[in-house]
């Protein structure tokens, strides 16, 4: 991975920017359509509809597993980038029908991945000042391209970025990418794999949501069910810093 201090800032700059794309294709009636129900998800979820391992809550920032959920390995053994495990099979819900015929199909329509590609869907919703600290997604576990979706507000998603805690503030980013409500980004090559993405809490300025879209590899690491047996599922952090942790899930 890109490490900042050994490496000319334009040229990095110019390789996260070739290993982007982003389109709009939700106009604003497709995307209220999609709010809507993004916020049924929500409901039901507070109603306890969904599988404890489809639902993470931490401060600001609620994610909702759909056909795939990872976590990190039991606390008994190492975590950290690499020891992100899948749920186990009948662990989470399985996608929504509404995610694969409003949100699916207009980007396989657009050409923008093929028919099928799609295993997994995540949504999160922000709430003003929610963020995700700098990560890769784990590339055991996830093809590429990553495909995200946003929704309701603007915001940014800013690479190379590094995170400290209590208070928490964020360096400034090497890259920032805006993403505007309706538009769809595709994450591949160096942007999804050499350097961290983030959303900084001073661009979620107001409630927000993203889709994202990924494949998971048939071969990916996954938990059994006598090590699910070890601590509630839920208890896992989302992200390998400890710290991160701590601030993320008060
Ligand atoms: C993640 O949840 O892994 C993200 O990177 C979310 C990015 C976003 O909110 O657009």
């Amino acid at each position: 991975p890109y490490h900042r201090r050994n490496v000319d800032k334009s040229y990095v700059v110019k390789k996260i920017s070739a290993s982007i794309s982003q389109s709009t294709i939700f106009s604003a009636e497709q995307c209220s359509v999609i709010e809507n129900k993004i916020d049924e998800v929500a409901t039901r979820a507070d109603e306890g509809a969904y599988k404890p391992c489809s639902v993470d809550r931490a401060r600001l920032r609620t994610k909702y597993f759909f056909g795939e959920g990872y976590t990190y390995g039991s606390q008994l053994t190492k975590r950290g980038p690499g020891m992100e495990r899948l749920y186990p099979y009948g662990e989470v819900d399985s996608i929504p029908f509404w995610i694969y015929s409003l949100v699916i199909q207009p980007i396989v329509d657009a050409k923008l991945i093929p028919q099928g590609f799609i295993n997994s869907a995540v949504i999160n919703v922000y709430q003003p000042g929610g963020c995700i600290v700098s990560h890769i997604d784990p590339v055991h576990i996830f093809d590429r391209p990553i495909i995200s979706v946003s929704f309701m507000s603007d915001s940014i998603l800013s690479f190379g970025c590094k995170f400290t805690f209590r208070p928490i503030r964020v360096s400034k980013p090497v890259y920032r990418l805006p993403l505007t409500r309706g538009s769809v980004t595709l994450l591949s090559g160096f942007a999804a794999n050499e350097i961290t993405h983030c959303i900084r809490p001073q661009d979620t300025v107001a409630k927000r949501a993203v889709i994202l879209l990924r494949r998971v590899f048939p071969d990916a690491p996954r938990l059994s069910r006598a090590e699910m047996l070890l601590p509630a599922c839920g208890v896992f952090p989302q992200y390998p810093n400890v710290d991160s942790f701590k601030y993320d899930s008060k």
